[in-house]
């Protein structure tokens, strides 16, 4: 059977609808919908590039590229080192007692090493980075995939975004991301220790930063400290998921 009409189909139903129609059929088919703080956030516009993302693209994945493509100069963007006591101290001890903490709503809080992190599965993948002020570079990226992580952490049924908390800030404002869970466990997320070979640079978020590969470049937090599970992203900094979610309006859904 071959499964061009069901593609001609599928066309004809993407040409047909209008906004209206696909926001009254993606609309309240799952558990998100009915998160107000959620909800509540989101431009119109950016719920409807969601939901439709998420219906028409699914779980696929990110383009990924070749050795050949590697940007000879990948550069550094937003806070290329960070102040928090902490991690500085970590920093000038090279991380060897640096512990990513994984807690929330968790059944088995986790206190990570960089070791134990390395000993579990790892994913390398080369992709394409976004940044939403115009610039992009290919880089290879090494780390464990988030959903093992979470898997290890065993998230609490309530849990519904994911978010990672960083040692940097601006301003005295610590900066900040969080995810959904589609994209929490989507295969290529990873918290990256490494980079084209070589161990994460500081300038790139030593030492774990995320790659979540379908979104753009501000949603990569680095200098990770802390992943929190959480129900709702209400009480987190100002309560739109993110650092520049909160300052400057960026969209937290930054699907590219
Ligand atoms: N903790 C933290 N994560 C961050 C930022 C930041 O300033 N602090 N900047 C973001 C932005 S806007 C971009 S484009 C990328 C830059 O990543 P790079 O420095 O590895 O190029 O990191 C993102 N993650
Ligand atoms: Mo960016």
């Amino acid at each position: 059977m071959s499964d061009r009409p069901k593609i001609l189909t599928r066309r004809r139903f993407l040409t047909s609808v209008g906004v209206g129609g696909s926001a009254a059929l993606v609309a309240g088919c799952d558990a998100l919908s009915r998160s107000p703080d959620f909800r509540g956030f989101l431009g119109t516009g950016e719920w409807l590039s969601y939901r439709i993302q998420r219906f028409v693209g699914g779980n696929a994945l990110a383009r990924e590229f070749t050795e050949a493509d590697l940007s000879p100069d990948f550069r550094t963007n937003g806070n290329t080192s960070a102040r928090d006591p902490e991690w500085r101290t970590h920093a000038a001890q090279g991380f060897a007692n640096y512990r990513l903490a994984v807690d929330g709503l968790v059944e088995t809080p986790q206190a990570l090493s960089l070791a134990e992190l390395k000993a579990m599965p790892s994913r390398t993948q080369i992709t394409r980075h976004d940044c939403v002020e115009g610039w992009s570079a290919i880089g290879k990226w090494t780390g464990v995939p988030l959903s093992a992580v979470l898997d290890r952490a065993q998230l609490s049924p309530n849990a519904r975004f994911i978010v990672f908390h960083c040692a940097d800030d601006f301003r005295g404002t610590p900066y900040y991301e969080s995810i959904d869970l589609v994209d929490a466990f989507h295969p290529q997320t990873i918290l990256a220790y490494g980079m084209n070979d070589g161990d994460l640079p500081t300038g790139h978020g030593a030492p774990l930063r995320l790659r979540v590969e379908r979104q753009l470049g501000y949603k990569q937090a680095k200098f990770i400290m802390r992943i929190e599970a959480v129900a709702s992203l209400a009480a987190i900094g100002q309560g739109r998921g993110g650092f520049w979610e909160d300052v400057s309006s960026y969209n937290w859904y930054a699907g590219i």
